[in-house]
């Protein structure tokens, strides 16, 4: 099986060892070979990541930055080595813009609860696009509500791209903040976000880009892409579940009032007044996520060690494969269907419910996400329940891909 592989990837891509690396993809599911194409959703991890995990808790567990003995003077150097290694992976100018959270989601609840709920007034508008996943459509519903500010959406085309002519009309001199993903998860079209950015800044606004479904995939410059903010979560780059990161420029960050109030994040506490501490540590109230934070280091290290552009070649193949195989199947319209796309293919069949594909393959071991993906909005927009994503990851393969069509075309008799 595996020599297929081989040659159908590129030279110096090793596949083999690189599925060597993650454990889960040893076992069974049903009695099959474990298929796991629901990388959107979370990636699998590697061993070194596991190992961290389990060192710390076995070697040094301890609370980090309160302690001056040495399992928390090791804590605490682990805890922030994470936040050099995220620096230099999103090219961030200091240490201080990144703050650890527990995934996307809470760092754009971030942002809408302090810069947001600070600098909205009323008849402020606010842009996010039509292919947002909910944890950047509700802070702002949110916040706009409580701010009497608008909210306007960018439409999408049926191909599945931002229509960008209607996002430069939707700008004006009210809008305050532009927020839309970098990739949509439910179909992986890459967004142009820096011209988004370019064309929000000339009308003074701020913009904040959801980095989930790209940071895994793409190389992210938040100093070239002129971002203000820009969140992503640890869990869909290799690293573990509750902890994520927002990436925000120092002078935004310094004006913002803080969100969650605790220990850690103070400077000096009185009953008559408090002041704050420094960035980052200003919006990270209370005992972190450490064990999380610090296993996030082995997993940016493992993918800078094969390369994002040598993942990205080899997820291109796998999509372009998948995407061929795909329309072969007769009454199968894949959503999203263009060429600016990384490692998600979405596709609904005529006459058979996306759930019900999604079981027959989860019986040959093949796990793909159906549902509207937490893009409810974008599924109203192509007039559909939801879809059938099969979202590919670096240790992926055309074999994988070749038994879920096998599955996918036996399901497809059986259902319809
Ligand atoms: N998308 C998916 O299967 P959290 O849950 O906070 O780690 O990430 C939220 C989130 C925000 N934006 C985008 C673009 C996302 O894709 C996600 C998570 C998963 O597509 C789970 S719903």
């Amino acid at each position: 099986m595996m020599n297929t592989t081989i040659e159908a990837t590129f030279k110096g891509y090793d596949i083999e060892s690189i599925r060597k690396d993650f454990p889960i993809l040893n076992r069974k599911v049903k009695g099959y070979p474990l298929v796991y194409f629901d990388n959107a959703a979370t990636s699998q991890k590697p061993q070194s990541v596991i190992d961290a995990l389990v060192h710390y808790y076995s070697y040094n567990n301890a609370n980090v930055h309160r302690g001056i003995h040495s399992l928390a003077e090791e804590a605490t150097a682990d805890f922030e080595a994470t936040r050099d290694a995220v620096k230099s992976f999103i090219n961030a100018q200091s240490r201080e813009e990144i703050i650890y959270t527990r995934g996307t989601t809470e760092s754009i609840n971030l942002v809408a609860y302090t810069w947001a709920k600070q600098n909205l007034a009323e008849g402020d508008e606010v842009i996010i696009s039509g292919m947002e996943h909910h944890s950047n459509i509700v802070p702002w519903q949110i916040i706009c509500e409580q701010n009497k500010a608008r909210l306007k959406v960018i439409p999408v085309n049926i191909n599945g791209e931002l229509l960008m002519d209607e996002f430069e009309n939707l700008l004006s001199d009210r809008t305050k903040l532009v927020a839309v993903n970098h990739v949509s998860n439910a179909m992986g079209t890459v967004n142009p976000v820096k011209t988004i950015i370019q064309k929000a800044h000339a009308k003074g606004a701020v913009v904040l880009i959801d980095g989930a479904q790209s940071a895994m995939h793409l190389d992210i410059d938040v100093q070239d892409l002129d971002c203000d903010f820009f969140a992503f979560s640890s869990h869909k780059l290799l690293g573990p579940t509750g902890m994520g990161i927002l990436y925000g420029k120092k002078e935004l960050l310094q004006t913002m009032p803080v969100f969650a109030g605790g220990g850690e994040m103070i400077r000096e506490v009185t009953f008559e007044k408090t002041t704050y501490n420094d960035l980052p540590y200003k919006f990270e109230a209370g005992t972190p996520n450490i064990a999380d934070a610090i296993a996030l280091k082995p997993a940016i290290d493992y993918i800078n060690k094969i390369g994002k552009e040598n993942i990205r070649r080899h997820e291109d193949m796998l999509l372009a494969h998948a995407t061929k195989k795909l329309k072969e199947i007769e009454g199968l319209k894949v959503i999203g269907d263009n060429d600016h796309k990384v490692s998600v293919v979405s596709f609904v069949i005529e006459g058979v419910h996306p759930q019900d594909i999604g079981v027959l393959l989860d019986n040959r071991g093949i796990a793909v996400r159906t549902g509207h993906h937490c893009a409810e909005p974008l599924m109203n927009h192509f007039c559909i329940p939801g879809t059938i994503r099969a979202s590919f990851a670096l240790y992926n393969t055309t074999e994988e891909i070749d038994l879920m069509m096998e599955a996918l075309n036996r399901a497809v008799k059986v259902l319809r």
